[in-house]
C-alpha cells in the first residue's frame, strides 16, 4: 500500500503546483476571500494581523481526546478544550471541578475497574465527531457533542463558556463512533452508534461465539445527559445522521456479516443502513416492549424483528459515512469499499416501513465518484463534495443529476475533482450539516501528510486542506498540519456563537466549592482562609494580579490538603494559574472562575506555589508558600 501512495503522491505533488500557482493567482486577482484582504500574500486566506475570521471550525482531534477551536477560514489554532483527555495547562483531569464532570457518568462497574487500578477516570479518549446543538435545523450555538470512541463516551461542551460540562458512559453498548445530534424540532436527542458487537451481558459468561453478540443504538437526551433508550441492531454501526423532519436516524452498518475477521468482515456484497423510526420507538418505549438492562430501556430492533422500529436498506459493500443534505430530502451513504454513495429520499422513507415495502425503494441514485468514498458535505446549491481516500481526491457532482441519471438520463453528475494530500477521511463544508449551508468553504481532512512538510520524524502530522468552493473548479488555497487526529469538523458562522469574555460567579461549575465555602462560613470570592477539618485542611485564597491573597499557609505532612483558588480579576483575558511545585498541582483559573484542587501533603519542606499563566509585569512576583510541618513536629 505504501508504495502505491508514495508513487501517487510524487504525481499529485507534481500537479499540485500547477494547481496552488493557479489558486494564489485567482487571490490576488480577486482578494474576495476577506474583506479588506486585498494584497496577495502567498496563503491566499491568511488574514492580516488583527483580522477576524468568519467562521469557528470545530474539530475533533482523534486520540488525543480533546476539541479544538480553529479560525476559518485563516485555519488559525484558537484554543483546545480538554475533554476525553489530560491537560497541563488547564489541571483538567486534575481539579475537583474537572474530576467530577470525568467521573460522575461512569457506570458502578468502570468505576470499581478503574478503582482497582488506583486511577479516578480513563486517561485516553477517541475523540472522532464534534457537533453542534441544533434547532429547527440549524446551530443554536448552545452546545457541542462528541463521541469517545476508546472509553464509549459522550461528552458535552458549553458553548458559553467553551468548557466540557458532562461526560457519560454508554452502558451495554461497544466503543462510540457515530455520533449526530437531533436536527429538528431541536437537540434534543443525541444519536450514537456502538461501533463494536459484544454480548448483550458482556460479562464473561459469552466469550468467543460471536452468533450471541448484538450491537447498540443509542439515544441520549442531550439536555439532561441521559441516555433515553437503546436500539439493538444486527450488524456493527460505524457512521449516523439523521433527517430534517425529526422522524428518522441513519446508521451505516460495514460489517452486516457480524464477522470477526477481515476476510468475514467484507465478505458480503452488501451491507446495510440501518433506519430508525424514532416514533415507533418511542411508542415502543412507551407501551413497555423493551428490556431494562444496567438501567436502560432497550428496545429489539434486530433484523427479522418488529418491523416498526428499524428497516435495513442493502448498501454496497462496507458504506461509512452518512451525510444529510441541506435540502432536507436527500441522505448520502458513502461506499468505501464501493466506488459509489447511495442516495435515500427522506420523503420515500415512510413507505419502507409497510410490511411488504422493497427495502430499497428509498434509495434514488447510486452515482459512482471514485475510489473509497468516505464523506461527503454540501454547498447548500445543490450539490455535494465527497472524500476519496484511495484516490486522494475530493469531488464534486450535483445531486439532483445523480437522481436523474439513475432514472436512465443520460447525465453525468460530476462536476469536478481536485487533487488532496492525502488519502482524505471527513470533509465539512461552512454551515454544510444546517439548512443553512452557504457553499463558501470546504475543509479536507487528509490522514497523510508525507511530503508536504519539513520532516519531523517517523511520526508526521496529518494535513487539512482548506478548499474555495465558490465556483465549480475547487481550488486548494490552504495546507494545515495538525496532530493526531482530526477525523471530523464543523464549520460554524460566528453569528451562531456568543461565548462570555469572563465567568459568571453564580456559574454552577464550582457548586461544590460554593458549598463547602458556606458550610466553612468563609467567603468564596474573597476570601484569604484555612480551615482545619481533623486532617483535612481547605485553603482559601483569591488572585488578584499580581497578587494571591495568602502569601503562605502551613499544613501537616499527611494532611489532605484542598486548595480553592477564585480569580477575582474582571477583567477580558486576565487568566491566573495555581502550581505548586514538586507536587504535581496546577490549575488554570479563568476571570471570575473559581477552581480547587485536593491532594496529600506528604511531602515535607517549603513548597512555593506560583501563578503559570502570565498575567501581569510582576507575573513573576504571583507567588506564596506552603510549608509543610514534617510529621511528628
Ligand atoms: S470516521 Cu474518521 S474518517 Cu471516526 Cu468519522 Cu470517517
Ligand atoms: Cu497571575 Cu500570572
Amino acid at each position: 500500500m505504501s508504495d502505491t501512495k508514495k508513487t501517487g503522491g510524487l504525481t499529485r505533488r507534481g500537479l499540485l503546483g500547477a494547481s496552488a500557482s493557479g489558486a494564489l493567482l485567482a487571490t490576488a486577482a480577486g482578494g474576495v476571500y476577506v474583506a479588506g484582504n486585498k494584497s496577495a500574500r502567498a496563503a491566499g486566506v491568511e488574514l492580516a494581523p488583527g483580522e477576524l475570521d468568519e467562521y469557528y471550525g470545530f474539530w475533533s482531534s482523534g486520540q488525543t481526546g480533546e476539541l479544538r477551536i480553529l479560525g476559518v477560514p485563516s485555519m488559525r489554532e484558537l484554543m483546545r478544550v480538554p475533554v476525553f483527555n489530560r491537560c497541563s495547562a488547564t489541571g483538567w483531569g486534575q481539579t475537583n471541578e474537572s474530576l467530577k464532570i470525568l467521573t460522575e457518568g461512569l457506570t458502578d462497574e468502570t468505576k470499581a475497574f478503574l478503582a482497582a487500578r488506583g486511577m479516578k477516570t480513563y486517561d485516553n479518549g477517541d475523540l472522532h465527531h464534534p457537533h453542534m446543538s441544533f434547532t429547527d435545523g440549524t446551530y443554536d450555538g448552545r452546545y457541542l457533542f462528541m463521541n469517545d470512541k476508546a472509553n464509549t463516551r459522550v461528552a458535552r461542551v458549553r458553548c458559553d463558556v467553551m468548557k466540557c460540562d458532562k461526560i457519560i458512559e454508554i452502558p451495554n453498548a461497544h466503543d462510540i463512533h457515530g455520533m449526530r445530534p437531533q436536527k429538528y424540532p431541536r437537540t434534543g436527542y443525541i444519536f450514537a452508534n456502538g461501533e463494536h458487537e459484544a454480548p448483550l451481558v458482556n460479562d464473561g459468561k459469552v466469550l468467543d461465539d460471536p452468533s450471541q453478540y448484538v450491537n447498540i443504538f443509542t439515544a441520549i437526551d442531550g439536555d439532561e445527559m441521559e441516555v433515553a433508550w437503546q436500539v439493538i441492531v444486527s450488524g456493527n454501526l460505524d457512521n449516523t445522521d439523521c433527517d430534517y423532519q425529526g422522524k428518522y436516524a441513519f446508521s451505516t452498518s460495514y460489517n452486516s456479516e457480524m464477522g470477526m475477521n477481515l476476510a468475514e468482515m467484507t465478505a458480503n456484497e452488501l451491507d446495510h443502513v440501518v433506519v430508525f423510526n424514532l416514533k415507533e420507538i418511542e411508542a415502543g418505549i412507551a407501551a413497555g416492549d423493551y428490556q431494562e438492562l444496567n438501567g436502560v430501556k432497550v428496545i429489539d430492533g434486530r433484523k427479522g424483528s418488529n418491523k416498526k422500529y428499524t428497516r435495513y436498506i442493502p448498501i454496497p459493500n462496507s458504506p461509512h459515512g452518512v451525510n444529510t443534505a441541506p435540502d432536507k430530502k436527500y441522505v448520502v451513504i458513502n461506499g468505501k469499499l464501493s466506488p459509489t454513495v447511495s442516495v435515500i429520499d427522506v420523503t420515500k422513507v415512510d413507505a419502507l416501513f409497510d410490511e411488504d415495502a422493497d427495502p430499497r425503494s428509498a434509495i434514488v441514485a447510486e452515482p459512482q465518484l471514485g475510489l473509497g468514498p468516505l464523506h461527503t458535505a454540501f454547498d447548500g446549491q445543490g450539490n455535494a463534495f465527497t472524500t476519496l481516500f484511495l484516490d486522494s481526491q475530493v469531488v464534486k457532482w450535483n445531486i439532483e443529476n445523480a437522481v436523474r441519471a439513475f432514472a436512465g438520463e443520460n447525465v453525468d453528475p460530476i462536476i469536478s475533482k481536485v487533487d488532496v494530500h492525502y488519502q482524505p477521511g471527513h470533509n465539512s463544508t461552512s454551515m454544510g450539516e444546517t439548512a443553512e449551508a452557504d457553499g463558501k468553504w470546504l475543509i479536507s481532512m487528509n490522514k497523510f501528510s508525507k511530503d508536504r512538510f519539513i520532516n519531523v520524524g517517523p511520526l508526521k502530522p496529518e494535513n487539512e486542506q482548506l478548499i474555495d468552493i465558490s465556483s465549480d473548479e475547487m481550488k486548494v488555497v490552504h495546507d494545515g498540519p495538525t496532530f493526531a487526529e482530526p477525523h471530523d469538523s464543523i464549520i460554524v458562522h460566528r453569528s451562531k456563537v456568543n461565548p462570555r469574555t469572563v465567568w459568571d460567579r453564580a456559574d454552577p461549575t464550582w457548586e461544590d466549592a460554593r458549598q463547602q465555602a458556606a458550610a466553612d462560613g468563609v467567603d468564596l470570592d474573597w476570601g484569604a482562609d484555612v480551615i482545619r477539618d481533623g486532617n483535612k485542611v481547605r485553603v482559601y485564597m483569591h488572585s488578584v494580579a499580581p497578587n494571591f491573597s495568602l502569601e503562605k499557609f502551613t499544613v501537616q505532612q499527611g494532611d489532605e490538603v484542598t486548595v480553592y483558588v477564585t480569580n477575582m480579576d474582571d477583567i477580558d483575558d486576565l487568566t491566573h494559574g495555581f502550581t505548586i511545585s514538586n507536587y504535581g498541582v496546577a490549575m488554570e483559573v479563568g476571570p471570575q472562575a473559581t477552581a480547587s484542587i485536593t491532594f496529600t501533603a506528604d511531602r515535607p519542606g517549603v513548597h512555593w506555589f506560583y501563578c503559570q499563566w502570565f498575567c501581569h509585569a510582576l507575573h513573576m512576583e504571583m507567588r506564596g508558600r506552603m510549608l509543610v510541618e514534617p510529621r511528628g513536629a
